[in-house]
């Protein structure tokens, strides 16, 4: 039996997040003002739980396509009714720019109510990036335009949220978006955290085809730093090893005859270069310290799950590690030898100079090279009038 002295109720709200699994009792005290004391039929009482479950949270460098044909765990739905419309956030196979399936954003009936809210919510890990790029695909399959469609972002766990794009005037073909978040938060005055929520809406009356927005391929990526990568001889072999980043794979580029790989390149079809992709933080070239002509280039290349490079731009060329000249290992020198002036060598007395040209064709310094040169019969090593350097060794000169 309710017996209440509350002529008008007062309520309490509370709201929290919960963990998984979690029940933690809630008090609050009330003081009864009323001249005498009442009782109160709680069965009366509404109590609401709302769930909050917190999303997933992506780290950055995904691509999603959404071929799974469900929405990955760190995407989130948050939809609206309005006078027995609803808005719908749901994935189809009817219209994808890549692979079978692809997300609308729609209301689900024509016209039956008001203009509904539909949104896709990603969660992604941005704590400490300075660069990230979000990348996607969308048609605008009829959807008027209003301040709610568009993408927005938050870094406070979706308690506000700012536009950074308009999308509702692009056509009913899909449009490639990039935009640079980093530089957005900055506009907005927000911070790259763990948990930065992207949020692509939708608001209109329609199913898709008159109003709402169609979405695939979307990205967000941070782009991979330059690596320090060191050579070191292993025998006949090199191992180049690297700072262990996180990264799935890395990419190995090298070159088996050529003194520089020009930068860019697709890893699965480098020619005229050689190309390895690699999970591991090492890579051993086989047989590299043996090669005859030294001429070995590289580059090692992060690559994040967006299938971004580092930058060649950034990634100094590697190829500078030097192995001192073993017997099986000839350098790649070009030696020419005139002698000037042409005199008749039987002419008495004439100072004959020998002059000779070298060149290391190869990239790599060519340590302890040996020049000998053998003189004709009957002449004298002017060491005096001579490089610095050259030295008679018995009958012969060399330095
Ligand atoms: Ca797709
Ligand atoms: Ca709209
Ligand atoms: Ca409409
Ligand atoms: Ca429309």
């Amino acid at each position: 039996m309710l017996q209440t002295p509350f002529t008008q109720r007062r309520f309490l709200r509370f709201v929290f997040l919960v963990g998984l699994f979690s029940l933690i009792p809630l008090y609050y005290p009330v003081t009864n003002h009323n001249a005498t004391p009442f009782q109160e039929d709680r069965s009366q009482t509404a109590v609401v739980l709302a769930e909050m479950l917190q999303a997933a949270n992506a780290t950055s460098n995904f691509c999603e396509g959404f071929e799974s044909g469900s929405l990955p765990a760190f995407m989130t739905t948050e939809t609206t009714s309005n006078a027995g419309a609803n808005g719908r956030v749901q994935i189809s196979a009817a219209f994808p720019h890549s692979g079978t399936y692809h997300v609308n954003l729609d209301t689900d009936c024509d016209g039956c109510g008001g203009n509904t809210q539909q949104a896709l919510i990603v969660s992604v890990d941005l704590a400490g990036a300075t660069q990230a790029g979000l990348n996607f695909w969308i048609a605008n399959r009829g959807d008027e335009s209003h301040v709610q469609d568009g993408v927005f972002i938050s870094d406070d766990s979706g308690a506000t949220y700012t536009r950074i794009l308009d999308y509702s005037t692009f056509s009913s073909a899909y449009t490639e978006v990039n935009i640079d978040l980093a530089a957005a938060a900055a506009t907005a005055g927000l911070t790259l955290v763990d948990g930065f929520l992207i949020k692509f809406q939708g608001y209109d009356n329609y199913t898709i085809g008159t109003d709402g927005y169609s979405i695939d391929d979307v990205c967000i990526c941070t782009p991979p730093a330059p690596l320090t990568v060191t050579a070191v001889a292993n025998g006949s072999n090199v191992d180049l090893l690297w700072n262990d980043t996180g990264s799935n794979s890395y990419e190995v580029w090298y070159s088996l005859n050529t003194n520089y790989i020009t930068p860019g390149g697709d890893c699965s079809n480098p020619a005229p270069y050689q190309c390895q992709e690699v999970q591991a933080n090492s890579f051993t070239g086989i047989g590299w310290a043996a090669h005859p002509d030294l001429n070995f280039d590289y580059f090692v290349l992060d690559v994040n799950g967006c299938g971004q490079q580092s930058p060649w731009s950034q990634s100094s060329e590697q190829g500078s590690f030097t192995f001192p000249l073993g017997s099986n290992i000839p350098a790649n020198l070009a030696l020419t030898s005139t002698a000037q002036p042409q005199i008749d060598i039987t002419a008495a007395a004439a100072p004959l100079t020998y002059i000779l040209n070298y060149a290391n064709a190869s990239r790599y310094t060519a340590d302890n090279v040996v020049i000998t040169e053998a003189v004709p019969d009957g002449t004298t090593f002017n060491a005096g009038a001579s490089t610095a350097g050259w030295t008679q060794v018995g009958g012969t000169i060399g330095v």
